[in-house]
């Protein structure tokens, strides 16, 4: 079994110019396991805790090094429980979710490399004992991010994310053709209609003077020009209503309107009877949980009702979701939760209480990193979010899926 030799971490520049970090594990047997960490801009209350840079990595190259050294490799159980246990904390304050993360990540990284397998075989083996037929394999459907708003652009649109979502009938190359398609036709649109086509934090555009209304006009018409809407594409959005949420009331400035839970519901369903979406995220600020009751009892049947920031990728609060009926979906992020083995445990029971799964990206993401994909394809995920089609951080996801795609074609 090869065994940790070495451990190093150092900093490096995220896709908003931010400092992360990328840390790598050699092993013995001369594999190199390299992995970097994305940050996310809007954030859940519980999610794990970065630390600034410069210490992450101080952590990592000694604390973290020293205790892993000469360990297996291919323990990741073992190790991710020993990194929770020197870190001691609910939210990995103490060593950090971003130091802890990159080593996890890294480890299965190296594990797979070591074993001259595809990063997603070795997922497979974490998850299932074992790894899946090529038969087995499904590919998730990509749900792209193709306005911006919320916290991803300084545009004045509440609602953060406005997708389109191909329908599950595509295949992934069908899938991505059609999202690039209806990204390059938009633009030429919103140019049309004299908006500007500069794009956000996740390559969609964030054209100013914009109401929520009004995009999803925009994308519904140009989404007819080459596809059947309500068949073969589909409208979404993540809400993130955490972020206009005033403590009491929702906040939709560019509308003008001031609405409390019930009417915000309402709100959503006009909003469903004009477009075809079939996904909202965080429709609800993160404790308003008699909203996401309601929302969830009067939408499931129609929509998936997601948790992102509700949920942090941690199963306590996935638990409290699932036995108080809020969600029907969920988003994987597994640098809200800190290690893999805690991401793993969390899809499984996702997958048993038949809760869709999507898998995302954060908006500070690293033009290098692709784990998302390898993990969306391992764990058959429902979905993945990786913005729009456009900016390197965001097209590098897509297109290693596309190789697995290809890859296992059989
Ligand atoms: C979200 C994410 C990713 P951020 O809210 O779902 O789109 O945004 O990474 O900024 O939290
Ligand atoms: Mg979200």
């Amino acid at each position: 079994m090869p065994k940790i030799e070495n451990i190093l971490c150092h900093k490096i520049l995220n896709s908003r110019g931010d400092w992360t970090i990328k840390t790598e594990v050699y092993l013995d047997d001369g594999s190199i396991g390299s992995q970097s960490v994305p940050e996310g801009a809007s954030k859940g209350d519980n999610e794990a805790i970065s630390l600034p840079v410069e210490k992450a990595c101080n952590i990592v190259n000694t604390v973290i090094n020293e205790a892993l050294k000469g360990s297996e490799v291919y323990e990741q159980n073992t190790l991710d429980e020993l990194l929770l246990q020197m870190d001691g904390t609910e939210n990995k304050s103490n060593l950090g979710g971003n130091s802890i993360l990159s080593v996890s990540l890294a480890l299965a990284r190296a594990a797979s490399i070591s074993k001259h397998i595809e990063l997603y075989q070795y997922l497979e083996e974490l998850l299932y004992g074992k790894q899946k037929d090529k038969e087995e394999r499904s590919i998730p459907t990509p749900v792209f991010n193709i306005i911006n708003g919320g916290k991803h652009a300084s545009n004045n649109l509440s609602f953060q994310e406005f997708m389109v979502i191909p329908s599950k009938h595509l295949n992934y190359s069908e899938a991505l053709e059609a999202g690039v398609r209806i990204y390059n036709n938009l633009k030429q649109e919103l140019k049309k209609l004299d908006y500007d086509v500069g794009v956000g934090d996740e390559g969609g555009f964030a054209p100013r003077r914009m109401t929520v209304e009004k995009v999803f006009k925009i994308i519904k018409e140009t989404a007819k020009k080459d596809y059947e809407v309500g068949k073969e594409i589909f409208f979404g959005t993540d809400v993130a209503a955490g972020s206009f949420y005033n403590g009491k009331e929702y906040e939709i400035k560019e509308e003008g309107k001031v609405l409390n839970s019930d009417q915000l519901l309402l709100y959503y369903k006009e909003l469903i009877k004009s477009y075809e979406i079939i996904y909202l995220e965080d429709p609800f600020f993160e404790r308003d949980y008699d909203a996401w009751k309601k929302g969830h009892n009067s939408l499931a049947d129609k929509l998936m009702v997601i948790g992102d920031d509700l949920i942090v990728t941690n199963m306590k609060y996935l638990e409290k979701a699932v036995k108080e009926k809020m969600i029907n979906g969920v988003i994987v992020k597994p640098n809200q939760i800190g290690t893999l083995s805690e991401t793993l445990s969390l899809i499984k029971k996702a997958k048993k209480e038949k809760i869709n799964i999507i898998i995302s990206h954060r908006s500070g993401e690293t033009g290098e990193d692709t784990f998302i994909s390898d993990l969306s394809v391992a764990s058959s995920a429902e979905f993945i979010k990786s913005g729009a089609p456009c900016r390197g951080e965001r097209t590098v996801k897509y297109n290693r899926i596309l190789d697995i795609y290809y890859k296992n074609r059989v």
